[in-house]
């Protein structure tokens, strides 16, 4: 925490403490305000006799503690959420009459929860699975909540489907496995029958489903929603969140290995880089579509399996958001707040994308068993900041006191109140949408192209994305023990991609067969199935440079966390040089040592220990420095934890950096570990050799200073994948 921040702390925590003194805020009491005068004993007949049933200070805390738990989410179980605000960059009256996205002045606050979507509570950040990006915005009409994810599209068109999908990819109900992954039987069993979560499994299989931080992922509304203006004109809307961060992602090794080290990483991620005033931004954008543009796609905008390519519509930044306030219980807050797609302020609207529909009908009721009946909204943290007036009486666990005998409308006793609001004095009203058609149970023949833009999205990924997609379908198909069901992928596969199929079937051991007339249950029964077979991938874009992570542009290293690999006897002028370079340029330099504690630099300098190679690892910073100093190498190099780190580092292509003797350490460490990493000859030459790859900065003869400029820009990047390249293919 920054000096001031602390001391800040400090003087409000002693005013209340003060202010409680005088009020005798600070006893212990009942929750019926009694005060409690034992609490280490229970009441007894005896001291060593029974306890009294009379005892009622221990029933009502017992009793409390009894219940504490209530039912987690159904999906969407983990997350972590924040405060802030969003402030719109001009006036957008001309789309849209939503009042806070009308004025730059106004700060509307929000909350923001990420989540993972399949595990439990208490499961592991780094499961390989979308992340829900949900946001309360606590608007003077009322709450609107964005209830999205950080993929742009979805598994299913159809949310009575929505049950089968979560009950696939769930523990197993006879033996409660796997815990928080996607790979095993029932999931890939459901998936392999279903042609229209293709696009999605590509995102999934991505490395978007093991992002590096909330703080550095897209956020998506997925569905078509509707901007209407004052005027009663709509359009059609896409929500996107761009992190100011760039969007960045794990290696699949590295999230293996932080779910054993530490599993709350994005968690804690979020909530430290708040703390010390890091605050996370995004910025909102909207894809907008003319009404009169609805047909001109070669999909479905009401489609859930679809984007629309930002090549065809721009995404245009309308306003930014920042998280500046951790939340100060996250029962009260994070696990109760409660969102709702359904939350609407006028000026926005929805269409008729029958996930979004059905998913209308689903939070209102996940709340009542999740909260416990229907006045969730009174708890604090949902409840609106524009004021309540209703009939809707009583209920579980009611707070508001209604006064007056009368809750109907129309009346007269309470002088006709609450009253309905026209449209200009902010009532809502619903897009007046025309409606041809006839009641059926059907699937629209525009929404069968399963595969075009799944095949867009592969066609667009560079080699290094490529190559872990594949990967990643052969950890998930590996895991698959039913082999019809591995075939049944890889032909699907095949529909995408021939040369995806062939990679993951090589993998798998399997050759790759044709699935004759992919099954496919949404064609109506009436339908000849012909009719409804997905067409050979057609697209009037070949690639979208937007659906790929590193071809993304790259900016500054703000927030990026990097190791200073140490052990007594360091160079405590290089440590000294680094942090403060990476300081000054947004980074933050982090001392990892042999041991806790302290150090004792060469200079008799004496070094506060960050964090020990007992309890860390490379996998949890993005980069890393190796300073000089005889004595410190020569216990880093006798020390295997220290030589596996920096191996690490090496593998998941993150910029390092070595001074001094440090050079010697990174190449006994690394050169012996990856003989072949050096441009494929087995033996090692010179250190600089080195140099041709791009992420390494060794300077033996330098100091820090005149090597930081360089190391900041190889962390700039990220990741350096021409090195996995070559170490995946040594020639
Ligand atoms: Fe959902 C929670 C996002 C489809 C039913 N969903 C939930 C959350 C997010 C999403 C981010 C967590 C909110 C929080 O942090 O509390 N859901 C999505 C997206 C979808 C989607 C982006 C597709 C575009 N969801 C979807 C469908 C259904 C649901 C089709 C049901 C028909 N979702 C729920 C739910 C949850 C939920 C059961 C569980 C907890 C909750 O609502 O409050 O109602």
């Amino acid at each position: 925490m920054p000096k001031d921040r602390s001391k800040r702390e400090n003087e409000k925590t002693a005013a209340l403490d003060s202010a409680r003194e005088k009020s005798g805020d600070h006893f212990l009491t009942t929750d019926q305000g009694l005060r409690i005068n034992d609490d280490q004993n229970s009441l007894k007949a005896g001291a060593r006799g029974p306890t009294l049933l009379e005892d009622f200070i221990l029933r009502e805390k017992i009793t409390h503690f009894d219940h504490e738990r209530i039912p987690e989410r159904v999906v969407h179980a983990r997350g972590a959420a924040a405060h802030g605000y969003f402030q719109v960059y001009k006036s957008l009256a001309s789309l849209t009459r939503a009042k806070f996205l009308q004025d730059p002045q106004v700060k509307t606050p929000v909350f923001v929860r990420f989540s993972t979507v399949a595990g439990s509570r208490g499961s592991s950040d780094l499961a390989r699975d979308a992340r829900g990006f949900a946001v309360k915005f606590y608007t003077e009409e009322g709450n609107y909540d964005l209830v999205g994810n950080n993929i742009p599209v979805f598994f299913i068109q159809d949310a009575v489907k929505f049950p089968d999908l979560v009950h696939a990819v769930k523990p197993e109900p006879h033996h409660e496995m796997p815990q928080a992954a996607s790979a095993h039987d029932t999931f890939w069993d459901f998936i392999s029958l279903m042609p229209e979560s293709m696009h999605m499994i590509m995102w999934v299989m991505s490395d978007r489903a093991i992002p590096r931080s909330f703080r550095m992922m897209e956020g998506f509304g997925v569905h078509t929603f509707r901007f209407v203006n004052a005027k009663g004109v709509g359009r059609f809307v896409k929500f996107h969140w761009k992190p100011l961060l760039g969007v960045h992602s794990l290696l699949w090794d590295e999230a293996q290995k932080i779910s054993g080290l530490d599993p709350d990483f994005h968690r804690r991620d979020l909530w430290e880089a708040i703390e010390a005033g890091q605050y996370p931004e995004w910025e909102l954008g909207v894809q907008i579509v003319e009404e009169k543009d609805e047909q001109k796609f070669d999909f479905d905008l009401l489609d859930p399996t679809k984007l629309i390519p930002e090549e065809l519509v721009p995404v245009v930044r309308i306003g930014k958001m920042t998280l500046d306030r951790n939340p100060d219980n996250f029962f009260a807050e994070t696990e109760q707040v409660a969102f709702h797609p359904g939350h609407l302020v006028p000026g926005i609207d929805f269409t008729n994308d029958p996930l979004l529909q059905g998913r209308l009908f689903s939070y209102t009721d996940t709340q009542l068993i999740r909260l416990g009946g229907p006045n969730f909204h009174e708890i604090p943290i949902n409840r609106p900041l524009a004021p309540l007036h209703n009939n809707q009486r009583d209920g579980h666990m009611r707070q508001t006191i209604n006064s007056g005998p009368v809750s109907y409308q129309p009346n007269t006793l309470g002088g006709g109140c609450p009253m309905q609001a026209k449209a200009d004095m902010g009532g809502f009203l619903s897009y007046a949408e025309r409606l041809p058609g006839s009641k059926v149970r059907e699937r629209s023949k525009s929404f069968f192209d399963h595969f075009s833009q799944a095949a867009l999205f592969w066609r667009s990924q560079s080699e290094p994305e490529q190559e872990h997609l594949v990967q990643a379908l052969q950890f998930e198909l590996g895991k698959v023990e039913n082999l019809p069901i591995r075939e049944r992928m890889v032909g699907m596969l095949s529909q995408i991609d021939k040369g995806l199929a062939g990679r993951v079937a090589e993998g798998l051991g399997m050759p790759v067969k044709r699935i004759e007339g992919l099954l496919n249950l949404s064609i109506p029964a009436d339908g000849d199935p012909k009719d409804f077979q997905p067409k050979r991938a057609v697209t009037s874009l070949d690639k979208s440079a937007a659906l790929s992570m590193v071809l993304a542009p790259k900016e500054g290293i703000q927030t990026r966390k990097v190791a200073i690999l140490v052990a007594d006897g360091v160079d405590g002028e290089a440590v000294k040089g680094m942090q403060m370079a990476l300081v000054a340029a947004g980074g933050q330099g982090k001392i990892v040592a042999t041991r806790s504690g302290s150090l004792k630099a060469a200079n008799g300098s004496e070094l506060k220990i960050d964090f020990s190679l007992l309890t860390t690892g490379s996998v949890l910073f993005d980069a890393v420095y190796i300073p000089g100093g005889e004595q410190s190498v020569s216990a880093l190099l006798r020390t295997p934890k220290a030589r596996m780190f920096v191996q690490d580092a090496y593998l998941h292509c993150k910029a390092i950096a070595a001074t001094g003797k440090g050079v010697a350490f990174f190449e006994a460490a690394v050169g012996a570990a990856y003989p072949e990493a050096e441009h494929g000859s087995k033996t090692r030459q010179t250190p600089k050799d080195w140099s041709q790859d791009s992420g390494i900065v060794l300077a033996p003869d330098s100091s820090p200073k005149q090597i930081a400029a360089r190391f900041i820009k190889a962390i700039e990047m990220h990741r350096h994948w021409a090195r996995e390249i070559r170490l995946a293919s040594p020639s």
